[in-house]
């Protein structure tokens, strides 16, 4: 398999803490793909233009994290992160929308001082820094939620949180949410999480 992805991606992590955790990660090739490039191909392969973009063994193309993550899920007969019909799976799509969602929303924040460094829009860093602490707020309330065996859901978190450390090092969240903060330091230890660990 062939997975075009950028280094510092929470998508991308989502996939290859899944590659880890389902173990596949062996078995696949990292292809090193800058999506803002002017001339970028990913285009070819993703015609929404992001990463990650997995091509399967057989030639097909996959892409959005959470479908590669399903489908690595299927290649593999341990623990499943995706469960069956039901509670578990509604809880652990629920999470891993609310991950995806804490990503968008930091990217969005993230690219307002990287496109406009000279103007940027503060009520849209103000709108999004109180989406980011709403959801932070919830998964603390909830932090319940987020034990068990292993599921697409807690990835998802566990990557958004690693993301948000990264880019928003002073956001200051761990003092409002304990148990989460307990969470995360457990799951960030995860050998699948230690392996992925963004770096720029
Ligand atoms: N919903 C997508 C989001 C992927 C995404 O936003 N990837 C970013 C990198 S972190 C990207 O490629 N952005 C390029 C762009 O927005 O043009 C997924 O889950 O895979």
């Amino acid at each position: 398999m062939k997975l075009r992805y950028s280094p510092t991606s929470p998508f991308v992590r989502k996939v290859m803490v899944t590659a880890h955790e389902t173990g596949l990660a062996d078995q696949i090739e990292k292809i090193a793909t800058n999506v803002w490039a002017a001339g970028t191909d990913i285009g070819a392969d993703n015609p929404v233009g992001k990463v990650p973009c997995l091509t399967t063994d057989g030639g097909e193309i996959i892409y959005d994290s959470s479908v590669i993550c399903e489908y690595l899920d299927s290649l593999h007969d341990g623990q499943k992160l995706f469960p069956p019909v039901g509670g578990a799976r509604w809880r652990a799509l629920r999470l891993n929308a609310l991950g995806d969602g804490m990503c968008e929303t930091g990217i969005r924040r993230l690219l307002e001082t990287r496109l406009w460094p000279d103007s940027p829009r503060q009520d849209w860093i103000d709108r999004a820094n109180t989406v980011l602490g709403r959801c932070f707020k919830s998964l603390e309330d909830d932090a319940d939620a987020l034990s068990g065996p292993v599921t697409i859901g807690q990835v998802a978190i566990g990557c958004a949180i690693g993301w948000l450390d990264l880019r928003f090092s002073d956001f200051g969240w761990r003092d409002d949410c304990p148990a989460l903060a307990d969470w995360y330091a457990g799951f960030s230890a995860r050998p699948s999480m230690a392996a992925t660990e963004p770096k720029e």
